[in-house]
């Protein structure tokens, strides 16, 4: 069958939030189309790949009908023709017709849905799946980590720090694990409710709740409390996305009204880890801190996952590698947004020891090809929000389907943490 390109189509459709995002179906010769859509953070780090946005009055300036096309007049000329599979030349030329560092000029939402929609459609000729059509080796399922309560800019609360997760990691199978976060999920809702009343038991963004609690040993009691009466002491550990540029202004960091100079920061995650089984801290430190980082990884003996710092960005993970900042890189594709850039990123970091956690979007969509990615690039980890809410459960839902195929090569991490 021919696998080459034979046009792109694009279309305005609408995310988890309500606002406008890309959904690109990529036709081969053959006639099989890969679909692909593009999820948007809300969270953004300043260094990601820009969202084209049009402005004006329709969709409160969020549409992205300029994106689309910038697909069908800019793009798909170019790509028409080409193989699907030749990923990274498909890549490189979507890189080289935008020009630019932060791919302002075409739109990393353009590019990140032709690059994922060109991957899909190839391995549906090849008749594979996504995640073996980028990896035929591939059988390590990630340890979910569910974000179980929202704050920050998630949510309408005035909790600081942005995700506190559960992670099942004494798991033996990714069936196992996601039954788990379940459970905790469903009686810390019932708790929530009994103690706080109804309003505690709204969501936020990502499905995690929104009670209305003011300080962080507030939420991680509540969620201990949970995970003892469920009966997982052992098997679930705590980790937080603390999004900490999001709280930072003029060298100081403000948590529940009050001031915190780095040095003090850095104590206060001290004392979290002293008191709770925190196994896991992201963006600790504000996005451009790398002698923050660097202070905070040789101070807790625990993962330092760079979000915001590295943007999925090679550059960034880099410098981070060389002076020691983080051990970890978060990856989400749609910050750089190419595949290919996005691969290199995850090894890069798995060269050099630091381990990767794959992540969804505050605002995503049904399509699940971050699970896919996820056990293509074997990082053993991934966040996708709360075991709740359609564009969330879609993630975990994949990742069943995904070790319900693999049968007896699945595997599990085990004793990661
Ligand atoms: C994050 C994410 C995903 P956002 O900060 O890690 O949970 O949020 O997509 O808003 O950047
Ligand atoms: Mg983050």
């Amino acid at each position: 069958m021919d696998n080459s390109i034979a046009s792109l189509k694009a279309r305005e459709i609408i995310d988890s939030r309500g606002n406008p995002t890309i959904e690109v179906e990529a036709k081969l010769k053959s006639g099989l189309i890969g679909v692909a859509s593009v999820p948007s953070g809300a969270s953004t780090g300043i260094f990601e790949a820009v969202e084209l946005r049009d402005g004006g009055k329709r969709f409160l300036g969020k549409g992205v009908l300029n994106a689309i096309k910038n697909i069908t007049e800019v793009i798909q000329p170019k790509i028409v023709g080409l193989e699907a599979s030749q990923q990274r030349q498909i890549d490189e030329i979507l890189i080289k017709l935008d020009g630019t560092e932060n791919k302002s000029k075409l739109g990393g939402n353009a590019i990140l849905g032709v690059s994922i929609a060109c991957a899909k459609a190839a391995a549906i000729d090849r008749k594979q799946q996504l995640y073996e059509y980028i990896n035929h080796d591939a059988c390590l399922l990630p340890i979910p980590f569910f974000n179980i309560v929202n704050g920050g800019k998630h949510a309408g609360n005035q909790i600081d720090f942005q995700e506190f997760m559960i992670a099942p990691t004494g798991a033996t199978n990714f069936r196992e694990a996601l039954r788990i976060g379940v459970e905790v999920y469903q009686i810390l809702k019932m708790q929530l409710q009994k103690k706080y009343g109804k309003n505690a038991i709204n969501v936020g963004d990502e499905g995690g709740f929104a009670p209305p609690m003011k300080t962080t040993e507030e939420v991680i009691d509540s969620i201990i409390e949970a995970i003892k009466e469920a009966g997982y002491d052992e098997t679930v550990k705590i980790a937080l996305d603390v999004a900490s540029s999001t709280f930072y202004k003029d060298e100081f960091y403000t948590i529940a009204g009050k001031k915190y100079s780095t040095p003090e920061l850095i104590d206060v995650y001290k004392e979290l880890i002293k008191k709770y089984p925190i196994i896991s801290i992201e963006d600790p430190i504000f996005e451009e801190d790398y002698e923050g980082f660097v202070e905070i990884t040789k101070a807790l003996p625990i993962q330092i996952l760079g979000d915001d710092i590295f943007v999925t960005n090679s550059q960034r993970l880099r410098k981070g590698i060389e002076m020691g900042a983080a051990n970890a890189l978060l990856w989400k594709v749609n910050q750089i947004g190419t595949l290919t850039e996005a691969i290199d990123a995850a090894n890069m970091a798995k060269n050099h020891n630091y381990r990767v956690m794959a992540s969804h979007r505050s605002g995503d969509t049904e399509d699940s090809w971050v699970s896919d990615l996820s056990v293509a690039i074997e990082c053993g980890q991934i966040k996708s929000g709360a075991p709740a809410r359609g564009e969330r459960t879609a993630k975990y839902n994949q990742l069943l389907r995904i070790e319900e195929r693999l049968g007896n090569k699945a595997k599990f991490p085990k004793n990661i943490f």
